[in-house]
């Protein structure tokens, strides 16, 4: 088995929706991920641990998803120099203004890239991933372009409907 290079954690299954859509991206590109639930505060031991063994195991970057308090990227940045890509994940009350505040306002000197709320930010997160990969990788590099020119045609061969 390939060891992961991308690991994709997130603070409940109930993430997993919204979470889905990096591992999708990082199946689509043929990137060596793993997907688990790393809680931060049901499971704060485990999340040092992972956090830990991060750099030693391989891993090039982090995907963390969590939604409320979201304090799941934020912990592991502290404990790991391997990037962490934040993902804020769509709380009940909140809609998810609260995760994104709560990833995206970390105090200088302990970084998380931050993306947007939901689906697009997890599926960002991980195009990012896979263009941070890429800088050394010249085949990822032109699958990576090769998805852009997809989009760039569907966007070109778009058409509007008449008036209403
Ligand atoms: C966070 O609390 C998780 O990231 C999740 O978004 C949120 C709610 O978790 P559950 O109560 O659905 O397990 O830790």
């Amino acid at each position: 088995m390939t060891a992961a290079l991308i690991g994709v954690v997130m603070g409940s299954s109930s993430d997993w929706d919204t979470m889905q859509h990096a591992v999708q991206i990082l199946q689509h590109f043929d990137v060596a991920h793993e997907a688990r639930v790393v809680s931060a505060h049901r499971m704060p031991d485990d999340m040092y641990a992972y956090a830990e063994a991060a750099q030693p195991r391989g891993l090039r970057a982090i995907i963390a998803g969590a939604g409320g308090a979201a304090h799941l990227p934020g912990m592991l940045a502290a404990k790991t120099v391997v990037p962490v890509l934040g993902v804020p994940v769509a709380s009940r009350h909140l809609q998810g203004v609260d995760s994104l505040h709560s990833i995206v306002q970390m105090p200088k000197g302990v970084p998380v890239a931050t993306f947007a709320i939901g689906a697009a930010g997890a599926a960002n997160a991980a195009l990012f991933a896979v263009a941070m990969l890429a800088q050394h990788d010249a085949a990822l590099r032109a699958r990576l372009e090769a998805y852009r020119a997809e989009q760039t045609a569907a966007a070109r061969a778009m058409t509007l409907p008449p008036t209403g």
